[in-house]
């Protein structure tokens, strides 16, 4: 599969030009299906003899259910971002990404767990597949709009003040699907809502203007976070971005 041939060749090339074994003990796995390839590749460490018991030493930090699976299924060591708040190195994946590196996060409904992993991560490793990468403003691709996570019982507020003072074109709350009916509710008992503005071209703005709204949590703009970015292509090709 072509796509997942991309995303395995940039989270391998990230793993190995930067997961650095005798430096780096507690390891930041993110969200989604790219990262799903890091932890992939780090167990493949932990099982050759040369670096096993350094990896061995390893604490990965989740962020959330399905990156705490992760880490278990590639027989980790599992720690909470309580007992390591200090990161060495982090690991996720990304809905867009622009030329200066700031990130649409949020398209798994784990942004929240992942801002906090990621900002607490002295480097912070984008790997993504090559359709991630923004031509020029972040909201160009990624036309599902920001994602938002808010306090459930704000969503009628936080909704009108996007459209009103933000002046939003579309805000929805995101709904479970036929995956479950109502909204979905993230790891956190919240819920999350996408608001489209379009090409977005000062998200540090757009970010802080988002945050400081009542009854948000957390934006998926990720501002000057992350250092590099792996972008794979389907011929195993990776761009690097920094
Ligand atoms: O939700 C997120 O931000 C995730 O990292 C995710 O959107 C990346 O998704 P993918 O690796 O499955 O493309």
């Amino acid at each position: 599969n072509p796509l997942e041939d991309a995303k395995r060749a940039a989270a391998y090339r990230a793993v190995d030009e930067n997961l650095k074994f005798d430096e780096h003990k507690i390891v930041g796995i993110g969200s989604g299906s790219t990262v799903v390839y890091v932890a992939e590749r780090i167990g493949q460490y932990l099982q050759d003899s040369e670096y096993s018991d350094l990896v061995s030493k390893f604490v990965c930090i989740p962020t959330g259910f399905q990156s705490r699976n992760l880490i278990l299924d590639n027989k980790l060591q599992l720690g909470s971002i309580e007992q390591y708040p200090r990161i060495d190195i982090a690991f996720d994946g990304a809905d867009e990404v622009d030329e200066h590196l700031q990130l649409i996060k949020g398209g798994g409904a784990c942004l929240f767990q992942e801002k906090l992993v990621s900002t607490s991560a002295k480097t912070f490793i984008i790997v993504a597949d090559s359709r991630k990468k923004s031509p020029k403003h972040l909201g160009k691709n990624w036309r599902q709009g920001v994602p938002i996570e808010i306090v459930p019982s704000a969503y009628v507020r936080v909704k009108n003040d996007l459209l009103e003072q933000l002046h939003a074109d579309k805000v929805d709350i995101r709904q479970g699907g036929s995956a479950k009916a109502g909204p979905v509710v993230t790891d956190n008992s919240n819920f999350i809502i996408d608001a489209d503005f379009g090409e977005i071209k000062d998200p540090r703005k757009l970010h802080t203007d988002i945050k400081l709204l009542v009854g948000v949590v957390e934006t998926g703009l990720f501002i000057d976070n992350a250092s590099k970015a792996y972008f794979g292509n389907s011929d195993g090709t990776v761009e690097l971005v920094t």
